[in-house]
């Protein structure tokens, strides 16, 4: 087959899709791949595509009695995981990006792109990967089609997504879908770049073949485009997990929430209640994005987009998150782990003993005691969220579920107390707007320094900041019953540097409150910060924790939130353009407040 002879049939999939074709024509034509390959999703082809890959020397067989399904992958070391600073959001205008966004004129970045993606795949196998963001028929979904060459791209982006000849037929004859091209051309950081075009509903990716840079329907589709989609068509694309809680009488409550990246969300959405909330179960529905519209009921109704979790493998362990090892132990793929003599998967923060020997991320021996990690701290796993214990039965419903309370969080040492409510939807919006995380010591040398991560969207939202402040804002009049907007910390310490509240599971005490708050079932503490609980109802029964820690965790320090005043100027000055009176007025509120 010539590369510019485009297949319309492969197996059984057929393709009619004239949009599809012409762009999958065009792309081969620049490209110049040996081969195309129409990915249908099916066992046949993952059969077919894995032995290709381990044949090729892409993934490495793990031991199939442990894990079974499951192999290992090791990236380019120069390439382990997302690029920032090589992520640009093509608008027409630079003020449409906005100043937290890296910046390229369409044209430049087609024609930049372009000529990396000349004759490309020349030796290669061109894929076509035609995928559903969010259960396949959804009003909520999208339809996204990648075209790669790398076949680890494919192999992953089937755990992700719903990927295959469902996602053709419910595109049909549309041109509404994303196209992502995607050639990880000699992998060279210098030809490296990550570029949105919003207005065509378009990702180019080149140089990179790892994560976030290349399953194009994860931060790309989901988050940059999606955020661009949200605010034209009046719904939002969240970097928020979402689960459910379910009580012993059978009532389930569904809640999102947003952390910035290693806050442990994938743990929060997968927590498992302690002891006391015996008959308690918390579901997951997402541990990474949501997609959020407002139902015909007036509430807000989610869905996760994706049908896999790309997780951080190291801190990972059955006491961290025993869903999460629950989940991995079958068809999974590692990528940048360390691999034990019998075959098995290993890293840093893992339950059990340091094994002895090891071979670490980059191939090389690794003995016990090293300097060195034997993974990589960014290493990852892909596993089918069908593999999760606690997966929600919902997370499949095309409806979605109805979330009752938004919940913003981050690392923060100081200042900012266990939990809290907002006054109300602006002021919800104000604290998720101002959220941010401190630095530890050991993560840069510098303490306490805190880096505003609005919504926890600083590297995913695909326009301005400050316009995205004013769709927030904006969905309010749209949402009839809007969910209750919360802040929480689970990572205050003391003087010593010691977490005061355990965090993991007994997060579920928190998570209580907030259920309860967002079905107006209990009290709350006014506060000039917002409301907290009162005295008594956050249920710390069988809690192993010393209640002046407790206390300490809660307390609210003025004088530590005139200081917090002040380093939020830093982004008010930064969004100056474009940020929301309404935003501006809710800080001069907490001013009076704090006095
Ligand atoms: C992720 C991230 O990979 O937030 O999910 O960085
Ligand atoms: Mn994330």
């Amino acid at each position: 087959m010539s590369a510019t002879e485009v297949p319309t049939t492969v197996g059984k999939m057929t393709v009619t899709n004239q949009h599809l074709l012409d762009w999958v024509a065009e792309t081969a034509k620049r490209t110049q791949p040996d081969k195309i390959v129409w990915c249908d999703g099916s066992d046949v082809e993952r059969e077919v595509l894995t032995q290709y890959a381990v044949e090729t020397g892409v993934l490495i067989p793990l031991n199939q009695e442990k894990r079974p399904g499951c192999y290992l992958h090791r990236s380019n070391p120069n390439d382990v995981a997302r690029v920032e600073h090589l992520t640009f959001i093509c608008t027409p205008t630079k003020e449409e990006a906005g100043p937290t966004n890296n910046w390229m004129a369409p044209a430049d970045g087609y024609a930049k792109l372009g000529a990396m993606f000349e004759g490309s795949m020349k030796g290669r196998t061109m894929y076509v990967i035609p995928y559903s963001m969010g259960p396949v028929g959804s009003p909520l979904a999208k339809i996204g089609v990648e075209i790669t060459d790398s076949v680890y791209v494919v192999l992953n982006m089937r755990i992700m997504t719903r990927m295959g000849q469902a996602a053709l037929t419910t595109l049909g004859a549309s041109n509404d879908f994303n196209r992502g091209l995607h050639s990880t051309l000699d992998v060279n950081p210098d030809r490296r770049f990550i570029c949105h075009f919003p207005q065509d509903n378009t990702i180019w990716s080149v140089g990179s073949g790892y994560g976030g840079n290349v399953l194009l329907g994860k931060k790309c589709l989901a988050l940059r485009i999606g955020s661009y989609l949200g605010k034209s068509e009046g719904w939002l694309a969240e970097h928020m997990l979402i689960l459910g809680v379910e009580s012993p009488e059978g009532e389930t409550t569904y809640v999102a929430a947003a952390f910035p990246s290693a806050c442990g969300k994938t743990n929060f959405a997968m927590m498992i209640p302690p002891k006391r909330f015996d008959g308690w179960k918390v579901w997951t529905v997402g541990d990474d994005i949501a997609w959020m519209r407002v139902g015909p009921d007036g509430r807000l109704w989610a869905i996760n987009p994706e049908a896999g979790y790309f997780g951080v493998a190291p801190g990972t362990s059955m006491k961290s998150n025993p869903n999460a090892m629950l989940s991995i132990r079958e068809n999974t793929l590692f990528t940048n782990v360390a691999l034990t003599p019998d075959g098995d998967v290993w890293w840093e923060g893992m339950d059990g003993d340091v094994p002895e020997e090891l071979t670490d991320w980059q191939g090389r021996p690794w003995k016990k005691g090293s300097s060195e990690k034997a993974a990589h701290p960014n290493a990852r796993f892909t596993a089918p969220m069908a593999n999760n214990p606690a997966l929600s039965k919902a997370a499949n419903d095309p409806s979605g579920v109805p979330i009752s309370a938004i919940v913003f969080g981050g690392r923060r040492a100081t200042t900012v107390p266990l939990v809290m409510q907002s006054f109300n939807w602006t002021h919800g919006v104000y604290l998720g707007a101002t959220m941010g995380s401190e630095t530890t010591a050991a993560a840069t040398g510098a303490v306490g320094v805190v880096r505003r991560d609005p919504m926890a969207m600083l590297p995913f939202c695909g326009y301005d900041m400050g316009q995205y402040f004013n769709h927030w804002l904006a969905m309010q009049s749209h949402i009839k019953n809007p969910p209750k907007i919360f802040q929480v910390n689970w990572f205050r310490q003391d003087t010593n540097g010691k977490f005061l509240w355990p965090g993991f599971g007994e997060n579920m005490r928190v998570l209580k409150w907030v259920i309860d708050r967002a079905h107006g079932r209990v009290g709350a503490q006014e506060t000039p910060l917002g409301w907290v609980p009162k005295a008594g109802h956050l249920d710390l029964s069988g809690l192993d924790v010393a209640h002046e820690r407790v206390d300490a965790a809660n307390a609210i320090n003025l004088d530590e939130w005139r200081r917090e005043f002040e380093l939020q100027q830093e982004l008010y000055d930064k969004l100056d353009a474009t940020m929301p009176e309404a935003l501006k007025l809710q800080r001069a509120l907490l001013q009076t407040r704090i006095g």
